[in-house]
């Protein structure tokens, strides 16, 4: 590919940025006079004030449209939204398309710098590339940008955003599957965010030279908006861009419980085996999961007759069982006459072209390949309607993979194109957005957010009444409207299982709260000591799923003898007793967009320390993760924030930890490593197989301290329903030796389910009361 940008200039910009004194006004370079047109807005959001500076190269029609904003057009059938009537305001979230109807006010740069006072600058510093540059002061921690191999705080390095297929997970290639441009600074003891909406490819350079500046290279030739977000604590920050780029809607029930996954089950015989095995040895699990040897010849919405030759009697044998299956969707379709997918999508001019407007093809798993044009809905509706294969078969879920695009002869992403971005007829393949036909690279991070939004849409339309499960690799900003997400191909490395931590809470405070790591591991082999580890942090992803490469040992929970069984099985039951608790947390992601697992700061607000843990975890508010992350440990240091915790498996008698210290805990191999917070109460099942069976079990509250509060969730776990108000949510109380509960809203009726209570013992045998839950 020809690199048409010079080099000339791109060295002269990286002397003249790094030359700029920090408060010198706008002037970084000669470049500066490239005409930009900018408007500056503001709007309060959630409470927080926010700043949008729109731009975009004079002479183009204003910024182009963005597919991050939760401003769905009717494809997408926007939720109903609750009510905010008094007395249920606890209960008001935001429904689906808010951010379109948000009122901006015409501002100017000054209410900037009191919403985001850290010298912001930004200019047109090449005829295709926008600059920012803004600073960070010493005790600054930058938070965000989503999927990255780092430690929470992202200062002191570049992170370049352009959606990639970064197998190796090696911290020397930094971009990764997706790209979230938001960042939250932390600065005397306050918070502030900034949300750079553009899908081309974006490098932050947080102050990796270490002369306290922020900058960000952004390589389009279209416009952008960037949006500031005042002072505010992080919780609110959150809220507020969730506002913008939309929430999560519930999961299905069943996708919330274990699922197990292997490159691949290469046959209806092995499938049958791992069902069998995971209810003869009673773990629990909901979903098995087929990589993409199920099709015939990798091509997507076929399956094999040889090796699957009656899929569905398969499906349906493993649903009466209550197995679900999820299967392995790619976007490239198999260039061959023969294959009606291909024939169609060609004919239905679906498949995205070159600059001289032939066909786009590229080698993935099916050989020669054409790639569907996502950005335009028509394709989308093409693309999800496909799925009416799968759900003939009665498949369940689609696992959306390969979607950066990933392309085995066409790795461009890494390949310079970091530098400086080609000219338009030069990148890969053309895509048509709403403003019309653009290179590729403009929108590249788009690509598998737009997949899984045309999945989700189709699934939807395919089965109206049932929640659609998407699992996605790729994605962009607001792709939590449409898809779970895992992070790739990691390695059964002990570095690995300490990286999910930070990983998978930063993809939550961009958004994103339904995600998860192949537990024990993706490539390379793992043992034992690593799986029964990784299930004991694992059991707290919301999402829980165990995969593992081709290449690799057997990984199901069996393979590594009785004590690694015994061990996996216990943290797999934990998940499923915990399922009312996270169920609970998915519903408060709706209302305040808060994510599921947490940095230690989201609840620990004025303490620094807690800052920079983080190996370290909240799931919700009142539990305290601290897996062992090291081969061969049995106890580590424990910081433990303001206030009273409790051992979760202390039992009846534990004492409470004060908190605002660090201790060393020793954890047995099968404990649970975590803590509770004195004054909660957590709902938790009891043991069932499935996620389904769960949802009816009996429920046990446990109490921690004197006084305690909770709340707990009903509703039917599959439709809906919930967004017409189908749902029961109570808040519970605990004083002076006595549990009682309000009703917040009562709109499911009466669940059947029983209730017990007991006091800080999460034992299955723990002495319990019997407990009416009034409606
Ligand atoms: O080129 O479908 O990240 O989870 O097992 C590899 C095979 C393609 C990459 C995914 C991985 C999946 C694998 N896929």
């Amino acid at each position: 590919m020809a690199k048409q940008t010079t080099k000339v200039e791109q060295e002269n910009y990286w002397l003249e940025a790094r030359k700029s004194p920090r408060n010198s006004a706008l002037a970084f370079g000669d470049s500066a006079n490239l005409p930009l047109e900018s408007t500056y807005q503001k709007c309060d959001i959630a409470g927080v004030s926010v700043v949008r500076i729109d731009a975009w190269p004079k002479g183009q029609n204003g910024v182009p449209f963005s597919f991050a904003l939760d401003i769905e057009a009717e494809e997408d059938g926007g939720a109903a939204g609750f009510d905010t009537s008094a007395e249920t305001e606890r209960l008001a979230f935001f429904s689906s398309g808010e951010a379109g109807r948000l009122e901006w006010e015409k501002t100017t740069s000054d209410v900037l710098n009191e919403v985001f006072p850290f010298d912001l600058k930004f200019q047109r510093t090449a005829e295709s590339r926008f600059s920012f540059i803004f600073g960070l002061p010493e005790d600054a921690r930058c938070y965000g940008l989503g999927e990255r191999l780092s430690g929470l705080n992202r200062r002191g390095a570049v992170h370049t955003l352009i959606n990639t297929d970064n197998s190796k997970h090696l911290p020397s290639m930094d971009a990764m599957y997706k790209s979230l441009p938001l960042i939250f600074l932390w600065h005397q003891g306050q918070w502030h965010a900034a949300f750079l909406d553009s899908p081309a490819c974006q490098k932050w350079d947080l102050d990796s030279s270490m002369n306290g500046e922020a900058l960000i290279t952004l390589l389009s030739r279209r416009g952008w908006q960037l949006y500031l977000f005042g002072r505010a604590p992080l919780k609110d920050l959150v809220a507020a861009y969730t506002v913008l780029t939309g929430r999560s809607k519930l999961p299905p029930h069943w996708a919330l419980g274990h699922q197990q996954s292997r490159w691949s089950y290469p046959d209806e015989k092995t499938v049958r085996a791992i069902a069998h095995e995971f209810r003869s040895r009673s773990i629990p699990c909901d979903t098995i999961v087929l990589d993409i040897d199920y099709m015939d010849d990798y091509r997507v919405f076929t399956t094999s007759d040889e090796r699957f030759p009656n899929m569905k009697q398969l499906i349906s044998d493993l649903a009466e069982d209550k197995f679900q299956v999820v299967t392995i969707v790619d976007p490239g379709v198999k260039k061959d006459p023969n294959y009606s997918v291909f024939n169609d999508g060609k004919k239905q001019d679906c498949f995205v072209k070159k600059a001289d407007g032939k066909l786009y093809t590229g080698n993935v798993w099916p050989g020669v390949s054409a790639f569907p044009d996502f950005l335009r809905p028509e394709v989308r509706r093409w693309w999800g309607a496909q799925h009416g294969f799968y759900t003939d078969l009665g498949v369940k879920g689609i696992w959306t993979d390969m979607n950066e695009p990933a392309i085995f002869d066409a790795n461009e992403p890494l390949d310079g194109i970091t530098d400086q971005l080609p000219k338009e007829r030069d990148q890969l393949f053309m895509q048509v957005a709403p403003e019309g036909e653009v290179g590729h690279m403009e929108v590249r991070n788009l690509y598998g957010m737009q997949m899984s939004r045309s999945t989700w849409q189709g699934l939807k339309a395919l089965r109206p009444k049932e929640r659609p499960f998407v699992l996605t690799r790729a994605g962009y900003a607001g792709m939590q409207r449409y898809s779970a997400v895992w992070l790739g191909d990691n390695n059964s490395w002990w570095e690995h299982l300490q990286m999910s931590i930070p990983m998978l809470v930063s993809v939550g405070l961009c958004g994103v709260p339904f995600a998860g790591v192949d537990i024990g591991g993706f490539a390379f082999d793992t043992t034992g000591e690593l799986l029964a580890r990784w299930y004991s942090a694992g059991l707290f992803y919301p999402f829980f799923r165990n995969h593992c490469a081709l290449s690799g040992r057997l990984q199901e929970p069996w393979h590594f003898g009785d004590r690694v069984e015994k061990a996996v099985r216990k943290f797999i039951e934990f998940h499923y007793r915990l399922l009312p608790y996270l169920q609970g947390l998915f519903f408060e992601h709706m209302i305040n967009g808060s994510p599921i697992m947490r940095p230690l700061a989201f609840h620990a607000e004025n303490d620094e320390h807690a800052l920079d843990i983080d190996d370290q975890f909240f799931f919700g508010k009142d539990i305290l993760v601290a897996p062992i992350v090291h081969r061969g440990k049995r106890s580590r240091p424990v910081y433990l924030p303001a206030g009273n915790w409790y051992r979760f498996e202390g039992g009846a008698h534990a004492k409470p930890y004060e908190g605002g210290r660090t201790y060393e805990v020793a954890f047995a191999f099968d404990e649970v490593p975590a803590f509770v917070r004195e004054g909660s109460i957590i709902p938790l099942a009891a043991l069932r197989m499935t996620a389904e069976e769960t949802r009816t079990a009996p429920v046990t509250f446990v109490v921690f301290g004197d006084k305690a509060e909770g709340s707990y969730l009903e509703e039917d776990g599959i439709s809906f329903d919930y967004e017409a108000g189908q749902f029961n949510l109570f808040q519970m109380q605990f004083r002076q030796n006595e549990l009682t509960n309000q009703s917040l809203s009562l709109g499911y009726g009466v669940s059947g389910r029983e209730f017990f209570y007991t006091l800080k013992d999460v034992s299955p045998d723990a002495e319990k009361r019997k407990f009416e839950l009034s409606y």
